[in-house]
């Protein structure tokens, strides 16, 4: 090039790789957050940024990170999600580099991998976008429904009943919190670790409706303390969804390799990569 052609950075698998072990190197200082992580929130995160895709119309998805604005940032979905978008803001300081549509998605494969679930390939190139391109509210599922609606919403997004099942099981971690959807509790006894104890759960436990003044939601009759939402029974009230979960619930290899396959696509819905687009596996912060 010329003396006066300006000097781009091109960032490399190693300054992802450094983005990723500053998220990682965070989650374990900020333990004060929920059961002692921020985790759940930024995988949570990472999934409402793309499970707005719809394939008709090519529109919403990761690529974008349009919900930094209103009216998307307002959803009744997307409540409490300004904890992850907050976390990640010092990561976004120091990496300036990084599209927040990236670094949103690269939150999300991180904690994943910190929480002891299966590597997550990443790929970078999502660029951010502006509230122009907010997409309507209505495209994440409504927990108060059942398979069919789960299926509608899905199905818009361009998955199939073994893939939705394999997302599912995303709710091994975390909690439902009554100030952001109203509902409340965690679905597993370990909710900073991911495992397939969704499934098992799921098939193995009594449910019965929890009396409260909440949003109608089931708990389990032996401890009272785990919770599953009307969308989760989904899983077991469908026939053809119950045999995927039968299927993870006896093999937890077998759920982490279709969890990797299905959560790269969710994270990719939408994204335009080119040929030249490369895919990073990362080190865990302890490898
Ligand atoms: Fe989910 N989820 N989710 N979910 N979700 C909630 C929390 C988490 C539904 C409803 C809810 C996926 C699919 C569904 C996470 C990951 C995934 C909450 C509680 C509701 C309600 C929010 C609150 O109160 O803070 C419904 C309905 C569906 C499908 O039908 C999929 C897919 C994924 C990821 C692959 C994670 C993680 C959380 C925990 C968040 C936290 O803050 O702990």
């Amino acid at each position: 090039g010329g003396a006066f052609e300006p000097k781009v950075f091109k960032p490399e698998f190693k300054d992802y790789q450094a983005v990723y072990n500053e998220i990682a190197k965070l989650l374990q200082e900020h333990d004060e957050y929920d059961d002692g992580s921020y985790g759940p929130v930024l995988v949570r995160l990472a999934w409402h940024a793309s499970g707005t895709y719809d394939k008709e119309s090519g529109t919403g998805g990761s690529n974008g990170a349009t919900m930094r604005f209103a009216p998307e940032s307002q959803h009744g979905a997307n409540a409490g999600l300004i904890n992850a978008r907050n976390f990640l803001e010092p990561v976004k300081a120091k990496f300036p580099w990084i599209s927040y549509s990236d670094l949103w998605i690269l939150g999300g494969v991180c904690s994943i991998q910190e929480m002891m679930g299966p590597k997550i390939p990443y790929r970078p190139g999502r660029a951010d976008r502006d509230m122009s391109s907010c997409t309507p509210d209505g495209r994440l599922p409504d927990a108060s429904q059942g398979p069919r609606h789960v299926r509608d919403i899905f199905y818009r997004m361009g998955f199939n009943d073994q893939e939705i099942v394999a997302l599912a099981g995303a709710h091994a971690l975390g909690r439902c919190h009554t100030q952001n959807s109203g509902f409340e509790g965690p679905w597993t006894f370990s909710p900073t670790v991911l495992t397939n104890d969704y499934y098992k759960l799921l098939l193995g436990s009594k449910w019965q409706w929890r009396k409260w003044d909440g949003p109608k939601q089931y708990e389990d009759k032996e401890t009272k303390t785990l919770m599953m939402l009307p969308a989760d029974m989904a899983f077991i009230e469908d026939k053809e969804f119950k045999k995927t979960v039968e299927k993870y619930a006896a093999d937890n290899d077998l759920f982490f390799k279709d969890f990797s396959a299905v959560i790269v696509k969710l994270f990719e819905l939408g994204v335009p990569y080119t040929d030249k687009s490369e895919t990073f596996v990362f080190k865990n912060l302890d490898e």
